[in-house]
């Protein structure tokens, strides 16, 4: 059985006062035992939100993979944990077009992240342009391939993937049950034949890309869709929480 997990990804929003209102919604909200809940805050907040966090876990939005030294503005996995996270969003599209982060660099994190025992979301997903000139499956298999590249097999399954077509990344344009539950079949599949089924059935794959309330239910109930990464609908609490039913 994977773990259905719906993330919130805040990106560079919010401030105390914000924190302060989600973090008393989100400790009032009932969830599903069966859907782990978790918030991703700006990094200044990290410590803040998981003093506050009752039932959601936290993550961070990005990391370093060395342990420490001269790496000014990065933060290392142990420093995550030390604030209270346990998973860590890797890779995401506008790290990897604004920050020029490259997949092997990325998979230097997931591997990181994994040896603290750090939850790597490592997030995938093309371009408008290749997903135009069907070459989308060729990019998120090396994607998937190369993020994971510096790990054992054995280990795949401690990995959550995303998939977050970047076209579809506030947009407003979601992509159709039919078109994510396709891709994340391909993730799957790309897995089973670097691991064998047995890991690949254990690896949640998210999806991620203007979800909302209303396009959520429709999403998770594909076979291979084990909940999503939601940027701007985590921002409001209310939709957040109906997101988070969803899954259930
Ligand atoms: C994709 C997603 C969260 P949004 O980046 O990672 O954001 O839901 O706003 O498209």
């Amino acid at each position: 059985m994977r773990d259905l997990i719906v993330a919130g990804n805040w990106k560079m929003n919010g401030n105390r006062q914000f924190i302060d209102e989600m973090m008393s919604g989100l400790n009032k909200a009932i969830f599903s035992e069966s859907v782990k809940v978790v918030v991703c805050p700006p990094s200044v907040y990290l410590l803040d939100v998981s003093q506050k966090a009752k039932t959601v876990k936290v993550g961070a939005q990005n990391m370093y993979f060395e342990d420490g030294g001269a790496f000014t503005g990065e933060l290392s996995p142990s420093m995550l944990i030390d604030v209270g996270c346990s998973y860590v969003v890797v890779g995401h599209s506008e790290r990897r077009e604004i920050f020029a982060e490259e997949d092997v660099l990325v998979a230097k994190k997931v591997s990181a992240a994994v040896r603290h025992c750090l939850t790597p979301i490592l997030c995938v997903g093309e371009s408008l342009e290749h997903r135009n000139s069907g070459q989308f499956f060729d990019v998120i298999a090396r994607q998937v391939k190369i993020g994971l590249s510096l790990l054992n097999a054995e280990n795949f399954a401690d990995v959550v993937v995303a998939y977050e077509p970047i076209w579809a990344i506030g947009t407003g344009q979601t992509a159709s049950p039919a078109q994510a539950q396709e891709v994340h079949e391909l993730i799957r599949k790309v897995i089973t034949e670097l691991a064998g089924e047995n890991v690949s059935e254990r690896i949640s794959i998210l999806y991620g890309g203007s979800v909302n309330a209303a396009s959520a239910q429709e999403l998770f109930s594909q076979p291979d869709i084990d909940g999503g990464l939601v940027g701007g609908a985590s921002l409001k609490i209310d939709e957040f929480i109906a997101i988070c039913s969803a899954a259930a």
